[in-house]
């Protein structure tokens, strides 16, 4: 039995954001798969916010994704997910709490609304979003690799990947495509589709528009899209 235990649920972008980590750094790990739409009892004991992920390492149990992400890379320091200089190490967490409070909001926000003078304007905030990541994550410093902070992957790249295999949802339900313009944007995904830690979490395009189709007409019942309700 393995002394990592995840309870993850594969529709789940914050999950695979844990699943990625602990594949990237080799770590063996159980999964127990929770059904969202049919959470078990139990499931209130193991997780307070009732949401996946929830990762029980020995006597640590430990929830949301960025904590048990930045968790992992303390216990499991091998290789690195962020950088050794304190300045770089600053703009990686700048970017992973850009994530969290401004771009994937925005992503449930755009899915969740009815209105189209609504939509429009999480439409642009989207959008707006995108061009400041190619504008400051990728063309405002000399860049030699093909990862968000350079040469190797990080905690930024596993954090926002999931949102971008999830982006067929909002250009099926809301028509909005990754800008052509998000040149460097572009190439970062697919980089990212081919690294072996993605390949192993990947799902194909159909999942999610069928994943999404409630979120799209604002029918989802659970406690993300209450939360997303309330942003
Ligand atoms: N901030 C949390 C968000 C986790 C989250 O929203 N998980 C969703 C699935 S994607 C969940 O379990 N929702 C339960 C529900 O909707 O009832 C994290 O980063 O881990």
């Amino acid at each position: 039995m393995s002394q990592v235990k995840l309870y993850s649920a594969k529709v789940c972008p914050y999950a695979q954001r844990v699943r990625m980590v602990l594949l990237a750094k080799g770590v063996d790990f159980d999964v127990t798969e929770i059904d969202l739409k049919n959470k078990p009892d139990w499931f209130a004991e193991v997780s307070p916010y009732s949401k996946v992920p929830v990762l029980q390492h020995g006597e640590n149990r430990i929830w949301e994704s960025g904590i048990i992400n930045e968790y992992l890379e303390e216990v499991f320091p091998e290789p690195p997910l962020l950088p050794k200089d304190p300045g770089l190490r600053a703009i990686a967490r700048i970017w992973i709490d850009f994530a969290n409070t401004k771009f994937t909001p925005a992503f449930y926000k755009l899915l969740l609304s009815q209105d189209a003078a609504q939509q429009q304007n999480w439409r642009d905030e989207l959008h707006h979003h995108l061009l400041f990541i190619e504008k400051e994550g990728f063309c405002q410093r000399s860049r030699t690799g093909s990862y968000w902070l350079g040469d190797s992957l990080s905690l930024v790249d596993l954090t926002f990947y999931p949102w971008f295999e999830r982006w067929i949802a909002l250009e099926h339900y809301r028509d909005l495509k990754l800008p052509v313009n998000c040149i460097r944007l572009r190439e970062w995904l697919g980089e990212m589709q081919q690294h072996p830690s993605v390949r192993a979490t990947a799902q194909p395009p159909d999942v999610y528009i069928h994943d999404y189709a409630q979120y799209a007409s604002n029918q989802a019942s659970g406690a993300t899209a209450a939360e997303m309700r309330r942003y």
